[in-house]
């Protein structure tokens, strides 16, 4: 495939398809690993992931590349092939995760700034070597009003870290996919995560300019504009679509190759629904697309519940969700079409 970043962007949201996030840190993991009673090992992690890799429905025709942990893309599966070669054969774009994590920020209580600059230039170099040709780094900002979170400075310090991890990684011949995700954890409204992501999304934007970032060989991840977990306020997808796309046009460049959101807590069908009423209310400048881990996996890992016997199974809900996220990239998903499966 072409080496040229555009082009490695534009496939990674090419109609229809989307990322597999499933660049879980160790933490992580072993969190989900936690909820279905697996012991969260290199074998098991490697035998989990390997089962989605192997998932070829989904990995042939929904899924355009994933994000991967340092861990797994030094992994073989349990014949001895590269982790990495099955999801080449797939057809699908390893890419791998270089942010160190998000970290408390000195001065600002509630507020983090993520890391990992320090040595990203030849991290990169090693992973480029490996065969990533994407990479991804995730901001993170909470949102409690009352404690002043998040600041200006948080935001303007994670904007100014994702701008200098997007130009080493274009220098790399990496794809950088951008993560500002504001968290939908909180008890905030749906407007003020609109306010918050806006002023996030014009801070990004401002810097990767200043940063000389080539818009056109990135992939924005976002979060949708929505209501925090706390407020205990669903909102209907048509309302989340209305607000994601209107905050889109207000901040986010035409030049920008893709968009594939994060699902950052959404159920499962949620995520697929809200998805899906964004690209119905269409067309729009840019793809707009997935790049879940949880609402892509969560079906799966229950599944699976770590058993060999279960394998299909697993595979089975993975590629179902993958096909309904698909259907939502091109706006032709219907809540029938899961009842039906
Ligand atoms: C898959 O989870 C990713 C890694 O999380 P940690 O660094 O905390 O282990 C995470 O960055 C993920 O790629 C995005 O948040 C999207 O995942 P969700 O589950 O929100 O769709």
């Amino acid at each position: 495939m072409s080496e040229r970043l555009e082009d490695i962007a534009a496939a990674i949201v090419a109609d229809g398809k989307g990322l597999l996030a499933a660049d879980e840190s160790s933490g992580t993991i072993k969190k989900r690993f936690d909820v279905i009673g697996v012991e969260s090992t290199a074998d098991s992690r490697r035998d989990y992931r390997e089962m989605m890799f192997r998932a070829k429905e989904a990995m042939t025709k929904y899924i355009s590349g994933v994000i991967l942990y340092d861990e797994t893309i030094r992994q073989k599966a349990a014949d001895g092939t590269p982790l990495i070669d099955i999801i080449k054969a797939s057809g699908a774009i390893p890419g791998i995760k270089v942010d160190l994590g998000a970290k408390p920020l000195a001065g600002f209580p509630g507020d983090t700034i993520t890391e990992g600059l320090d040595g990203l230039r030849e991290r990169l170099a090693e992973y480029y070597k490996l065969g990533a040709r994407f990479a991804k780094w995730r901001a993170v900002i909470d949102i409690d009003i009352a404690k002043e979170v998040p600041s200006a400075t948080s935001i303007g310090s994670n904007a100014h870290a994702l701008a200098r991890y997007a130009a080493l990684c274009q220098e790399a011949g990496i794809v950088p996919i951008v993560e500002p995700e504001v968290l939908m954890d909180g008890a905030h409204s749906i407007d003020t995560c609109y306010e918050v992501s806006k002023a996030t999304l014009l801070k990004l934007y401002g810097e990767l300019y200043a940063a000389r970032v080539v818009l056109e060989g990135t992939i924005l991840k976002p979060n949708m504009v929505i209501s925090g977990k706390k407020s205990g306020k669903k909102d209907n997808p048509e309302e989340v679509a209305e607000k994601t796309i209107k905050l889109f046009r207000e901040t986010v460049p035409v030049a920008v190759q893709g968009i594939a959101f994060l699902s950052g807590g959404q159920d499962d069908e949620e995520a697929t629904a809200n998805l899906n009423a964004i690209n119905v209310i269409g067309p729009h400048p840019w793809k707009l697309s997935f790049s879940y881990g949880r609402a892509l996996q969560a079906a799966a890992q229950k599944a699976w519940s770590g058993k060999a016997s279960n394998v299909a199974a697993g595979q089975a809900a993975f590629i179902h969700r993958a096909h309904m996220n698909h259907l939502a990239a091109l706006g032709k998903w219907r809540p029938a079409l899961e009842k039906a499966a």
